[in-house]
């Protein structure tokens, strides 16, 4: 661009113009062009790009580069990893052009595996674009069944609208009453005093015990459901998410063939409010069942206190940093599994879910880093993700209708919620 610039200066300077007709500017810089020879002028305009370049490199500040405004710098890592150009994983993996992936074929090469999705009748014109994006993007190419959870039955209307979006199967289950209410052990009189307070603090949903039926389901009763005990692996998907970005490979095999435990798209901090007994009770447990900590754990993403000191105080030693867990794609052996069920059952006695507002994200996220091996967490930067007001979205010609990198749409104090720059410090970008 430069070197063009400079020819079209040139053209104009040796142009036939006369100096009364051009501007004061040109006049001088005619008389250095005539009083000075071609390359000590090239010499002198090299040096002052030079010097120019330096200024800016000076005043750049550090290399971490702070992406969202307010938001930290990626300590070790040079710019959001989300910037960078984004391809697929590495490794074998399962096309739909290769292989069987028929609706209705017995022998298809799906794993055992679906999509799920906890949604009231009353969402359905939420639901329906978001079932809309995930089967263009992904699933009319691997036709995994659609498994919809309510307390309530499901309407006609809701399973008709649903089915006529997918080649797949759908299935409609009402969650047993058992799963859903709350449970004998919790005293209504002291969940209601809680609630008030919590409110008072700010604490969204609070006093809606559906909200903690539904954060609780989330955390310990949905691997429980009968139609989910012949599958290894879900997708969780709610109503209103977007998806941007072409995903040409079986997600689910991709996780069964590197045995993942969990995959995720966004990592943000919690309000520490809403747990503040949560870590307490967790050490609490931890020190009853010490072999339960996974070798190669996460314990200091979860126990960070330099980001957001104040949180961790909040939170009595928890960062709050946690998987956005309204996408989740996840092995549910590990949820069945000894550790995630004596951690959950723990907590379900102790009464948090209804006396604070436990949410299955930091129950989750919790069990994951203490528990998992943090190599087999992966996170999903391919898959291009937004749930009001945040936002996954990766550098790929595979994507559209997001910024690459853009992290919230909103406030700006949104960009404080980003705990990437913890996950990617102590656990990494895979
Ligand atoms: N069937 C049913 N689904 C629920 C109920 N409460 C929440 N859900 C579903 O549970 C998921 C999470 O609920 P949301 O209300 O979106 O909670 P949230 O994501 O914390 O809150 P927002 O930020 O407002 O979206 C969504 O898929 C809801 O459709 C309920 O009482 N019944
Ligand atoms: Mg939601």
């Amino acid at each position: 661009m430069r070197g063009d610039t400079s020819g079209q200066f040139d053209r104009l300077l040796s142009s036939p113009v006369t100096p009364s007709k051009v501007h004061r500017p040109f006049c001088l810089v005619l008389a250095v062009k005539m009083a000075v020879a071609r390359p000590i002028r090239m010499l002198g305009a090299a040096c002052i790009i030079i010097v120019l370049f330096l200024i800016f490199e000076m005043n750049k500040g550090p290399s971490a580069i702070m992406i969202n405004k307010g938001s930290q710098p990626y300590e070790g890592i040079k710019a959001d990893p989300l910037l960078e150009p984004t391809g697929e994983p590495e490794g074998k993996l399962w096309r739909a052009e290769d292989n069987d992936y028929a609706p209705d074929s017995p022998n298809s090469a799906r794993t055992n595996a679906a999509l799920i999705s906890l949604v009231r009748n009353e969402e359905l014109d939420d639901l329906i674009p978001t079932i809309r994006d995930l089967e263009r993007t992904w699933n009319s190419k691997f036709n995994y069944p659609w498994i919809f959870f309510n307390d309530k039955p499901f309407t006609q209307e809701f399973k008709r609208r649903t089915q006529a979006e997918t080649k797949a199967k759908c299935h409609y289950e009402q969650v047993p009453k058992e799963h859903w209410d709350m449970p004998k052990w919790i005293n209504k009189d002291l969940f209601k005093e809680s609630a008030e307070i919590l409110k008072e603090k700010g604490i969204q949903y609070s006093d809606k015990v559906s909200y903690h039926n539904m954060c609780r389901w989330n955390s310990g009763m949905f691997y429980r459901h009968p139609i989910l005990e012949k599958y290894r692996y879900y997708w969780r998907v709610e109503p209103k998410v977007q998806f941007f970005c072409n995903i040409d490979y079986d997600v689910f095999r991709f996780v069964e063939d590197r045995n993942i435990t969990y995959g995720f798209t966004i990592n943000l901090f919690d309000a520490p409010e809403s747990i503040p007994t949560l870590w307490p009770k967790t050490k609490e447990f931890l020190a009853a069942n010490p072999t339960y900590l996974s070798d190669n754990n996460m314990m200091d993403w979860l126990v960070d206190d330099k980001l957001r000191p104040e949180h961790t105080k909040a939170a009595n030693g928890y960062s709050t940093c946690h998987f956005w867990s309204n996408f989740e794609i996840g092995d549910m052996e590990f949820f069945r599994g000894e550790k995630y069920s004596a951690y959950f059952d723990y907590l379900d006695h102790d009464g948090g879910f209804y006396y604070e507002r436990w949410g299955d994200a930091p129950v989750h996220s919790i069990a994951l880093g203490l528990f998992a091996d943090k190599s087999k967490v992966h996170w999903f930067r391919d898959i291009g993700y937004r749930h009001v007001p945040y936002f996954n979205c990766p550098n790929s010609p595979k994507c559209s209708g997001c910024t690459p990198g853009q992290f919230y749409a909103g406030e700006p104090w949104l960009a404080k919620e980003d705990c990437r720059p913890n996950y990617f410090k102590y656990v990494g970008t895979h």
